[in-house]
């Protein structure tokens, strides 16, 4: 972008945040749009988020459908050599790399082979390109991960844009702690915020929520904007759906209008700087993040294809509902896949957001419910 590293450094901005329009697509990569305007063609959709999903930047006829999960982050460790990993490129379509801002961290094999980036809790986290302004605002987005979280504090963070500070719902982070308001994520503010425990949506309990320590976990969250929800899902399997109230306003710049960077394992303060404070102490091996809200199909099928990486270290594969059947006077038999020596939760609910436990231990791959006088009831069986 035409200043060189040390001018950029003493300047404030960022050596490896070339994208002036803050669209996704570093300045470099815009070989027909306008390098200075996010919306090229005036169709309300950033170019990068067209190019990245296959429509012209250059014709507000031709706008992206936003169905495909495509990744714009894809931080992948196993391919990594063992040792410091002072730049983790971004396989992603965005391109660009994290770097280290503090300590150095390092790829580290476990007795399986399996690999992962070890944070200690205090100077290990990556900042990444600029989050492009269609992840920020009012707008949906989805981030999964694998990580290996030894003892879980009440607020740890896997990975984070925005920045912290507030009002309310303007921040976007993504946690793996206990606290039962903000454990799992951090809009800002009681009503954004979403825990790992199913059954709580504030307080601190910290002692039965879905949050796992010392296996490796798969862990999503998605935002739809359409219809203000957040979810988050452990193991392939949805934890809990909590609705908003308020209008998310996620932030793209920072106090001295700075665009704001895309964090692994820290999150940003109000001036665009990190503390260690609530740095990520676990291990972290794979990271995604997309534009839309990827669906618990999406979810699921990602777990179960990655599973035999990381498998002896986590439990079995989530289930597949294969068959409802009703029958006046018997109710509802459900049946999935089961596997050898797993038992299952089945649970159900009115709304996709409140889910009671209908029957826990279950061993074989069946379960009937009596209880169908209603208008609608919705399913879900989950590993234990
Ligand atoms: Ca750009
Ligand atoms: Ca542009
Ligand atoms: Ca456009
Ligand atoms: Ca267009």
């Amino acid at each position: 972008d035409l200043l060189n590293d040390g001018d950029e450094v003493a300047a404030g901005s960022d050596p490896f945040n070339p994208d002036t329009d803050q669209d996704g697509l570093m300045d470099g990569m815009e070989t027909t749009s306008d390098p200075t305007m996010a919306d090229t063609d005036g169709d309300l959709f950033l170019d990068g988020q067209e190019v990245f999903h296959g429509s012209d930047p250059n014709n507000p006829g031709s706008t992206p459908t936003l169905d495909t999960p495509v990744a714009l982050v894809d931080l992948d460790s196993t391919d990594k050599p063992v040792g410091p990993l002072e730049i983790w490129p971004n396989d992603g379509v965005m391109g660009g790399v994290f770097y280290a801002e503090a300590g150095i961290p390092e790829v580290v094999a476990d007795g399986d082979n399996v690999k992962g980036v070890v944070f200690d809790g205090a100077n290990h986290w990556f900042v990444g390109p600029a989050s492009p302004l269609h992840v920020t605002g009012h707008n949906s987005r989805s981030i999964v991960a694998w990580v290996y979280n030894p003892e879980i504090a009440p607020e740890e963070t896997v990975f984070a844009w925005s920045r912290r500070g507030g009002g309310d719902g303007t921040n976007m982070s993504f946690n793996h702690g206990t606290h039962d308001a903000w454990g799992a994520v951090g809009h800002w503010g009681n009503d954004g915020d979403v825990g790992w425990d199913p059954n709580q949506t504030d307080g601190d309990a910290g002692v039965d929520g879905q949050e796992k320590a010392g296996v490796w976990t798969f862990i999503a969250y998605t935002y739809d904007a359409s219809i203000n929800r957040t979810c988050v899902y452990t193991d392939g399997a949805l934890t809990k759906c909590e609705d908003h109230g308020l209008d998310f306003a996620t932030w793209a710049q920072d106090t001295a209008g700075r665009a704001l960077p895309f964090v692994l394992g820290n999150q940003n303060e109000a001036g665009g700087n990190r503390i260690p404070d609530i740095s990520a102490s676990m291990t972290i091996s794979r990271v995604r993040v997309y534009d839309i809200p990827i669906d618990a199909a999406e979810i699921a099928a990602q777990y179960n294809a990655e599973l035999p990486y990381y498998e002896g270290q986590v439990g079995p594969s989530a289930p597949t509902i294969t068959g409802m059947a009703h029958s006046t006077g018997t109710g509802i038999t459900l049946t999935w896949t089961a596997e050898a020596g797993a038992s299952y939760t089945v649970q159900a609910s009115s709304d996709l957001v409140t889910w009671e436990d209908l029957a826990t231990g279950i061993q074989e791959g069946s379960y009937n419910d009596p209880a169908v006088l209603q208008a609608q009831r919705f399913y879900r069986v989950i590993v234990e």
